[in-house]
């Protein structure tokens, strides 16, 4: 029996020095520790011994049990350290590598030219309001002095969605409701997407975006327009700006006019960038319609104001000498990229 002790202890020590996953370690425990092992089959036979013979047998056989339990235990943590490193050698991370680059965002032009204007505006003590894209037939036509059969109105221009209710033309119609809540003094700029059914073209698009202003507060009057318009256009685009009004003509305002900025480049003798004309057209502004004021329920007799409309694409075009305002819509990279 002392034999067959001896050469369990060499077969275990043996398959265990063989082994290379927890699994097999943990099957040779049992084919030999186990319950049903090797070992405890032997140990079954110990009644046939001698007296003598017992103790000596049963305590080689405790050295093997616990010689096979340490080896087991022993194999198990050399195989943990080894998958550990393995581990540690394959997860490995050279912090000192470089960082990918992810590549920065660019601000979008309309933004850029948006925030400036806003900021100016903001600084004379405008506040800045928002309304809705659809819009009733009321608020962007009627309460604007713009009657049923205007040119604008008609579909060339407008999309309608039902009779009454279409994609608003100009963002006068979010002004019209702050005069119907607020009571003067009133100075707010409106900026937002405006939609027309124009055809698209370098110079128009369905979706534009428009910044109109508004003050209504008592004795405003035409040099308050051009001292106020005079301010925005040199903080935009330069104190020695050269500014010229036109008289003109819209339903909302009365006198109206179109603001001229001399042609930077050729100071008003007339080049490419200007089309040979000296100077480019900016916006358009007016004395508030008596009409429209009171539309709003604001006395005409007692407050007076001046409301004016810009083009934000046009202004970005001029900014950056882009020539067709498709460019600021197809979200092409390439484009984007070059603004700050
Ligand atoms: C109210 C009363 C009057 C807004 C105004 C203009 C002149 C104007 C155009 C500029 C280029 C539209 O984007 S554009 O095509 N706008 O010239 N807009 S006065 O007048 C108002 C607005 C609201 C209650």
């Amino acid at each position: 029996m002392k034999q067959k002790l001896e050469e369990i202890r060499e077969r275990a020590r043996a398959e265990l020095e063989a082994a290379s996953v927890v699994e097999d370690i943990e099957a040779l425990r049992i084919k030999y520790a186990g319950k049903k092992g090797e070992l405890t089959n032997i140990l079954k036979q110990m009644g046939k011994l001698s007296p003598e013979e017992r103790p000596v047998v049963g305590q080689l056989a405790n050295e093997v049990r616990s010689f096979i339990e340490n080896a087991v235990e022993k194999k198990k943590a050399e195989l943990a350290e080894a998958m550990l490193e393995k581990q540690l050698e394959e997860e490995k991370l050279d912090v000192t590598l470089p960082a990918d680059v992810t590549p920065l965002g660019h601000k979008h032009p309309l933004s850029i030219v948006l925030d400036e204007i806003k900021e100016i505006f903001v600084g004379m003590g405008f506040e800045i309001v928002d309304g809705p894209e659809v819009e009733y037939d009321y608020y962007n036509f009627e309460a604007l002095n713009i009657p049923k059969d205007h040119p604008a109105r008609d579909t060339q221009d407008t999309f309608y969605i039902t009779d009454n209710i279409l994609l608003r033309t100009q963002t006068s119609p979010v002004q019209v409701r702050v005069m119907e809540k607020q009571k003067p003094p009133i100075r707010i700029i409106s900026p937002g997407r405006v939609f027309r059914s124009d055809a698209v073209d370098a110079t128009h698009s369905p979706l534009f975006h428009q910044i109109e202003g508004l003050v209504v507060d008592k004795d405003i009057t035409f040099a308050d327009l051009k001292g106020t318009l005079e301010t925005f256009i040199k903080r935009l685009y330069g104190e020695e700006s050269v500014v010229r009004f036109r008289p003109h003509h819209f339903p909302f305002t009365e006198p109206s006019a179109e603001v001229d900025v001399q042609c930077f480049s050729c100071k008003g003798k007339g080049c490419r960038v200007c089309k040979n004309e000296g100077w480019i057209e900016i916006l358009g502004c007016g004395m508030v319609h008596p009409k429209v004021l009171e539309n709003c329920g604001i006395d005409p007799e007692v407050y007076s104001g001046f409301a004016l409309g810009l083009g934000l694409e046009r202004v970005a075009m001029r900014r950056y000498g882009v020539d067709d305002m498709r460019l600021f819509f197809d979200n092409d990279t390439r484009f984007l990229s070059q603004f700050e």
